[in-house]
């Protein structure tokens, strides 16, 4: 290239570390949150919800609610129903009711809603609704679900004879037995990952607006994926999709909660088309605890057919979800168990088979994605509880099993036991790594002295790595659609730009990380670059942001639409600089003559030219747009590893020390990717110790506010030492892969092992999280299971 191309990195291209811009605006509190919209003549709703899990409803009175001042509408289900919104609209196998008629089937279930001139009249009117039940006996585990005589829950689905939700399998049964047959030694693990919820800071909300005038219906939503909010949404408002606008503004937060639709928006849809008033419906901690989509509430029993010289030869697993009430937004992908299959796709397993089986409780219902998708975070902390379990069944070092069956670099592109494509890694690099970076080999010696004097010392290793980008259409079919993501690129004449993105932040930093992507392909600086999202009357078509889908789909749409930009600026630049199109080279930021590089243009000056100077024959204007369908899924590795003290006089746990290998490809923000593993890696050590409801016998949830479900704070949070290795994707434009993920996904297991590590001494196998002190402290001094 020239000699005077810019420095990628000081206008903050691909590895800048250059601050989030979105958090000016934070910081100042000018963030436009749905809360902070307000229009003219705006109502307000609140929604009335079940005191029961499980309960008939006999009647409902709305009588006293309509008699207060100020209340201007009060909606039941029947009212839903005439407007065909008896049921979610959705396109999974099952559907959820929008307000419940017949039975309420989960505590918090959505029962009726109030509109009125503000929110306390509203609240106060939800009080004043008399709803008369039929207590039934609520069912809140699976066991409860399949067992002689348990109630239907599901009583409203014609051929639903019990409370079974799904049954799936996948794999090679026959295969799998026969290695079985052939095996050395079978390890074998039950486990459970409790239910976790997401709990962004901010709940979920809407402002619905139907101006009865024009027929233009705008919502101002809380969501992840608006442009496909909006097909929903025409779908509820039964009107045209060109007739609907959808606003994400800043959303606090999504952790997978913010993908579905739930009955409150749709409520507020409704109630604003009845009313022809704005309708803002903001949510309650209580409400979004209990009725918005949860995670996880997994029960595996698994095995694994291994060689004595620590080769595995199979695994099979069983894996038993608790749905809750519906199965509605349950799973959105074609398989009803999610992407669980996933599982040993970094280890060279060679079969494997899976059944599983969902069941219908008296529980909130979702298990949508929580910081990942659709149960990839059960199976890889399933995965690695088993690799260290087969590990000590074998009597062998843990790390030493993991590198006899990870995949080598010379194996990709690799075929997963389950069918998957992975494409690059360095897993044994990474590996080793954390390992050096841990001091595994001295610890080990520290550890053995410790247990000479009583003290509880243990490591524990997680080594994955999983499918990130939901996107893929050739190599895995993930929905049964062709998924793909979109960019729109507006250069103005003085090379400012604007860029419009069909995905959604909701705290990744996008409008910091994508600007950094066009830096990258055209050398216009970072701040000279606008990125616009969230409004789907302005943004092209996304399918959102989720599964660490961004970076991979739309991040490469965007390197896509920026070339696209560079091959008519290349054009203007021949004009320019009066040479065939041919004799231009490229250097970052600039055009120039092959062998004269003083003469050149800038890309500023071929912006100029393309709205003032352009040859003839050129259609004027700087801009274009780029759809993009990735061939095949990213796949980011991690290895992370936990040195833990374990007190045998308490239970308690510390965590001495966290390494943590992260490679997703080209890190393009080097801060934000490390912001990203952090708080993964937060919330797997919250996951692993504080962070999960339950219900009692009757139903109740257990964590419905913020006193009862725990969420760490910088105090209990450990410190984490980060490390890289950078295997750039095959297929990605720029090299990268999604990292939201992998830390929050894989972080569970490296704690679990390492305080199972801690207690070999004691006999115990295996402690369910979340691993609290009493739970700890009964295994230690058991020497149970717990
Ligand atoms: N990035 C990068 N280099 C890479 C990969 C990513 O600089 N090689 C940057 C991206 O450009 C983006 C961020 O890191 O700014 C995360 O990128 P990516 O992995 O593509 O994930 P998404 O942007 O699609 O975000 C989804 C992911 C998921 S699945 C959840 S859940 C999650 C998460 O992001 N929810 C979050 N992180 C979150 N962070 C915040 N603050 N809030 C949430 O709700």
């Amino acid at each position: 290239t020239g000699s005077q191309a810019l420095d990628e990195v000081k206008i903050g291209g691909l590895g800048s570390s250059r601050p989030r811009v979105e958090d000016a605006r934070f910081i100042r509190g000018r963030g436009n949150y749905v809360e902070d919209v307000t229009l003219p003549g705006m109502l307000h709703m609140e929604i009335l919800r079940s005191p029961l899990a499980h309960a008939r409803i006999k009647s409902i009175d709305t009588s006293a609610a309509w008699a207060i001042p100020g209340v201007k509408l009060v909606l039941t289900g029947e009212m839903a129903a005439q407007r065909n919104l008896a049921w979610m609209p959705t396109l999974s196998y099952d559907t959820q009711a929008v307000l419940a008629t017949d039975k309420v089937r989960f505590q918090g279930q959505e029962v009726a809603c109030v509109v009125a001139e503000d929110p306390y009249i509203a609240k106060d009117a939800c009080d004043a609704i008399v709803v008369e039940y039929e207590a039934l006996p609520p069912i809140v585990n699976p066991e409860q679900a399949v067992a002689p005589g348990a109630p239907l829950i599901r009583d409203d689905k014609a051929g639903q004879a019990d409370n079974v939700a799904y049954q799936w399998e996948v794999g090679d049964k026959d295969g799998t037995d026969a290695a079985f047959a052939q095996a050395d030694v079978v390890s074998k693990l039950r486990l459970h990952y409790p239910r976790s919820h997401p709990s962004p800071i901010e709940n979920c909300g809407a402002v619905a607006d139907f101006n009865n005038a024009t027929g233009k219906l705008t919502v101002y939503l809380t969501s992840q994926a608006p442009h496909i909010v909006r097909a929903a949404v025409a779908l509820i408002a039964e009107l045209p999709e060109h007739l609907i606008r959808i606003i994400s503004p800043d959303v606090g937060g999504g952790f997978g909660n913010k993908v579905p639709v739930y009955p409150g928006y749709v409520c507020a849809i409704l109630c604003s088309i009845l009313t022809a008033k704005p309708v803002k419906w903001i949510e309650d901690n209580t409400g979004n605890l209990s009725s918005t989509g949860f995670g996880r509430d997994m029960y595996l029993d698994s095995e694994m057919a291994l060689t004595n010289d620590g080769k595995i030869l199979a695994v099979r697993y069983h894996a038993t979800t608790d749905q809750g009430a519906f199965y509605a937004d349950a799973q959105p992908t074609k398989f009803k168990i999610g992407l669980v299959h996933s599982s040993f796709a970094c280890y060279d397993v060679p079969v494997g088979h899976i059944t599983a089986q969902g069941m219908y409780t008296n529980k909130a219902p979702g298990g949508v994605a929580y910081r990942c998708s659709f149960r990839v975070t059960e199976a890889m902390f399933f995965q690695e509880r088993m690799m260290q379990a087969a590990a000590d069944d074998l009597g062998m070092d843990q790390a030493e099993f993991r590198r006899r069956n990870l995949v080598r670099d010379d194996q990709f592109p690799y075929r997963t036991p389950f069918g998957f494509l992975t494409d690059s890694g360095q897993y044994l690099k990474c590996l080793q790594v954390g390992l050096d970076a841990i001091g595994y080999d001295d610890f080990l010696v520290e550890q053995a002295e410790a247990r000479k004097q009583g003290r509880l010392l243990g490591i524990g290793i997680s080594t994955m790595t999983e499918p990130l980008g939901a996107g893929n259409s050739r190599e895995y079919d993930i929905l049964g659609i062709k998924m793909f993501d979109s960019a729109e690129l507006r250069v103005h004449p003085t090379g400012k730009a604007v860029l419009k993105i069909g995905a959604q932040t909701q705290g990744q930093g996008h409008e910091t990380t994508f600007a950094q992507i066009v830096t990258h392909e055209l050398g216009i600086p970072a701040t000279d670059i606008v990125v616009e999202h969230g409004d789907t009357d302005h943004t092209p078509f996304g399918m959102g942001t989720y599964a660490s889908r961004s970076t991979p789909v739309a991040g490469a749409a965007t390197a896509m639409v920026a070339r696209k930009i560079r091959a008519k600026a290349r054009k203007l630049a021949a004009h320019l600089l009066e040479v065939s199109e041919e004799d231009v080279e490229w250097e970052l930021g600039r055009f120039f003559v092959r062998g004269a590089e003083s003469r050149g243009v800038t890309i500023q000056e071929c912006a100029m030219a393309a709205y003032s100077n352009m040859p003839d024959g050129m259609e004027p204007g700087l801009e274009n747009n780029a759809y993009y369908d990735p061939p095949n899924l990213t796949w980011p590795f991690a290895c992370y590893i936990a040195t833990v003290e374990v007190d045998p006089e308490t239970g308690v746990w510390d965590v001495l020390r966290f390494v943590g290998v992260d490679d997703c490809g080209v890190r393009i923000n080097p801060m934000i990717v490390e912001g990203q593993i952090m708080g993964g890696l937060t919330e797997a050590y919250a996951i692993s110790n504080m962070q999960f409801q339950t219900y009692d016998v009757d139903g109740n949830l257990v964590g419905a506010n913020y006193m009862d479900y725990l969420l760490p704070t910088a105090w209990e949070t450990p410190g984490f030492e980060l490390h890289e290795v950078v295997t750039p994707s095959p297929h990605h434009p720029i090299g990268a892969k999604g990292v939201g993920e992998c830390a929050a996904v894989g972080g569970p297991a490296a704690y679990v092992n390492a305080v199972m590590d801690a207690l070999r001494p004691t006999g115990v196998r295996n402690i369910d999280m979340p691993l609290l002190p009493d739970r700890v402290w009964h295994a230690a001094h058991t020497g149970q299971d717990v």
